[in-house]
């Protein structure tokens, strides 16, 4: 049979196949399905043998760029090594190894790291060690949590209270008790086609006073924020604002925590986004780059007061929490390889020295067909489109779907195009992405 009709014999199975796929939708999608069936370096080959560039490093994981050797040995060798071992009253060296590892990359004074298996598992175990801290110190009254609209902190069931993405939301019912939300900072009419931070919207973070005026802030836990708002369509904190949010959280001793699932390792230009924007949290989390994408893991780095405020207590288990999986050996091998594929290669601040390429690019579609906005920091962008009357998203998945068709791999949610190449990508490349996106969007209706 020739590669062709396998495609299609491959293609029909799929109307019927078990997989119900996530945040996709189903049904279209098994219209006119797009598969992916190889990756090296910036491109994925789909099943019709085409070769694709990848503007969005997978689903922004893939910062090292797809298949390094270095990583794909590391996971050879440790899958015939040992395969699984527990890390519940027991250990295995390569998973204190990497934690070491991390720790050694992490801002000073975060010399400490629970290991989970996703941003998600991150998002909760975060959310989790800073109200069990606030108990440690004989501060239980302190159970809220707040988050921000438009925030993304994965999908369970702590992640999405504290998340302010609607869809992700209304049909979960009433969600985890003692959650807030302050506003998001997108704000179109004063800040559009802003480059890097946008100038205006320092005093969105004065809402948390607010919320504290309200509730008495000695009941609030925690504020959960991503640095820049990834999924949400890449929404930059403006001038100013992160830095009020910390003195808010301060002055309150409420812990602030970043997520950092898409901005930690090396998508800002620094390892971490805090480094980047100058504001220090109390923890953060991570997941994605640090393993690459190749094998799911994710992390919550503690800051060491909160560590140490664990160690007083009496001996035995200091925090009832884990996953069979926290610490896998194949995640950590993953890990270790990926680090030392960044640090080869200097990834970790790469996106520096491509940031101004990548912003006169992405910019360079000001004026294009329907965009209304336009919005970059380190290697990580957004076009946005004016929605098209009575059928939002649509024209946002056109593009994104013409895209693909002319070879270049982007993401979108509701009428935003979002970047977020591999670290690796070289500026021909970064031009390809673009010039691409808006041919694609310049045929839109
Ligand atoms: N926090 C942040 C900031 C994220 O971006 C998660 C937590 C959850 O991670 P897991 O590993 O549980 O999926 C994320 C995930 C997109 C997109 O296209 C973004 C994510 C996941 C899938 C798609 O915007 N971010």
């Amino acid at each position: 049979m020739n590669k062709r009709a396998e495609n299609q014999v491959q293609r029909a199975g799929l109307e019927r196949s078990a997989f119900w796929m996530p945040f996709t939708a189903n049904r279209q999608f098994r219209k006119t399905p797009r598969l992916l069936v190889r990756a090296e370096g910036m491109h994925y080959w789909s099943d019709d043998g085409r070769q694709i560039l990848d503007g969005c490093a997978g689903l922004w994981c893939v910062n090292a760029g797809h298949c390094r050797p270095k990583i794909v040995e590391a996971v050879r060798k440790q899958v015939g090594e040992m395969d699984f071992a527990p890390t519940f009253q027991m250990g295995h060296p390569i998973a204190f190894e990497f934690a070491d590892r991390l720790a050694r990359i992490a801002p000073k004074g975060f010399s400490r790291v629970f290991f989970t298996n996703s941003g998600s598992e991150s998002a909760d175990t975060a959310l989790k060690i800073a109200l069990a801290y606030h108990r440690a110190r004989g501060e239980g009254q302190r159970f809220r949590l707040v988050g921000r609209e438009r925030g993304y902190h994965g999908v369970n069931f702590g992640g999405m209270a504290v998340g302010g993405i609607p869809a992700n939301r209304k049909v979960f019912g009433p969600g985890v008790a003692g959650v807030h939300h302050i506003r998001h900072t997108h704000d179109i009419a004063r800040n559009s086609f802003s480059k890097g931070l946008p100038p205006r919207g320092a005093e969105f973070a004065d809402e948390l006073e607010r919320l504290c005026t309200l509730n008495d802030p000695s009941t609030i836990a925690a504020v959960i924020v991503e640095p820049v708002a990834g999924s949400a369509g890449v929404l930059v904190p403006p001038a100013g604002y992160l830095q009020r949010l910390r003195e808010i959280c301060t002055k309150h001793g409420i812990l602030l925590i970043f997520d950092e699932v898409i901005t930690g390792f090396g998508r800002l230009g620094q390892p971490f986004g805090s480094q980047r924007l100058g504001v220090m949290p109390d923890l953060f989390t991570a997941a994605k780059g640090m393993t690459n994408g190749t094998v799911p893991m994710g992390a919550v780095f503690v800051g060491d007061a909160i560590f140490d405020a664990f160690m007083q207590g009496p001996d035995g288990i200091e925090l009832f929490h884990g996953y069979t999986y926290s610490g896998h050996p194949l995640a950590c091998a993953a890990g270790i390889g990926t680090l030392d594929t960044y640090e080869e290669e200097g990834l970790l601040t790469r996106a520096a020295s491509l940031e101004k390429h990548f912003e006169g690019a992405i910019h360079a579609l000001k004026g294009a067909r329907h965009v209304i906005d336009i919005r970059n920091i380190g290697l990580m962008g957004a076009v946005e489109l004016e929605p098209r009357p009575g059928a939002p998203g649509k024209r946002a998945y056109e593009a994104f779907v013409k895209a693909f068709e002319a070879g270049v791999l982007v993401r979108y949610t509701g009428d935003i195009l979002a970047f977020s190449p591999p670290l690796i990508v070289e500026k021909p490349q970064i031009d390809r992405i673009f010039a691409t996106v808006r041919d694609a969007v310049q045929a839109l209706e």
